[in-house]
């Protein structure tokens, strides 16, 4: 027998596929994180594999290029200065729609990332979420949304990131951690392919895996905000980058507007 379920509130129901799907919209709302299978073309992963190698090699090369170098981790900080492509994925056409449904219309760009996470690398006792502002403390408040595109394969050991269904509800303070990363009950690995994104509340627990495979995890990885937030020290965009914020979600995006003023419309955008 089939069961019809009707939706319990009156609110109208997005065009089919476009911006979200209820499905998309209840299972972030009840786990606090999102995968998007396919958010990359083939043809557009090819482009933004090749611009993440150029970048990599430039930032290997020049040790004053902003960074984190460590041994289980290497952080190319403000991606979005080394070319277009970066950019463009700021308003990606399947994800910034997402983000704009789940966080409001006001989103803006928080920082922005490119992580290699090198064979080997072990993490210890780090689960943790990312909205760790004073005075804020309701677990139904949403201050960010964090996106992760996936530039290469991850397997189930290859140190996907961990994240905790359900914990963007949890009281603060919370303590929630274990050893081992995979050892957490219920902890949801994202062991996914190349081209895959992923979506997580900024209160949503989670922690980086271990990487017990002998490839790297490489991942872009974009926050977003409100505008009326501030841009992450260091990830503010560069005058030349800001000169080429010429449409008005791109000039929001990069915290070119007034933080009370009007919101822009989404507009198409790359792809
Ligand atoms: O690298 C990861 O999988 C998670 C990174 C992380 O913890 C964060 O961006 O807050």
């Amino acid at each position: 027998m089939t069961e019809t379920i009707t939706e319990p509130t009156a609110r109208p129901q997005p065009p089919a596929g476009l911006p979200i799907t209820l499905e998309q919209r209840y299972f972030f709302e009840a786990n606090g994180y999102l995968v998007v299978p396919d958010a990359l073309s083939r043809d557009e992963l090819g482009r933004i594999r090749e611009a993440a190698d150029e970048a990599e090699a430039r930032w290997r090369a020049d040790p004053d290029l902003p960074g984190v170098r460590r041994h289980d981790l290497d952080q190319l900080i403000n991606i979005m200065e080394y070319a277009p492509v970066f950019v463009e994925m700021l308003e990606h056409r399947t994800v910034l729609p997402l983000v704009r449904e789940l966080l409001g219309p006001d989103v803006m760009m928080l920082d922005n990332d490119y992580f290699i996470t090198p064979p080997g690398a072990l993490i210890h006792r780090g689960w943790h979420y990312d909205e760790g502002f004073p005075g804020i403390d309701h677990p139904m408040s949403r201050l960010m949304i964090k996106v992760f595109f996936v530039l290469q394969d991850i397997p189930y050991d290859g140190g996907g990131t961990v994240m905790l269904p359900g914990s963007h509800r949890f009281p603060s303070g919370r303590p929630v951690n274990t050893e081992v990363p995979e050892d957490m009950p219920n902890g949801v690995r994202m062991a996914l392919p190349a081209g895959a994104a992923y979506l997580m509340a900024g209160r949503t627990y989670h922690c980086v895996g271990n990487n017990l495979s002998e490839r790297p995890r490489r991942l872009l990885i974009y926050t977003y905000g409100h505008k009326w937030m501030r841009i992450w020290d260091g990830y503010e965009p560069s005058p030349s980058l800001a000169a080429r914020a010429t449409t008005p979600m791109l000039a929001q995006l990069l915290g070119l507007t007034d933080p009370y003023g009007p919101n822009a419309p989404l507009t198409a955008a790359a792809g």
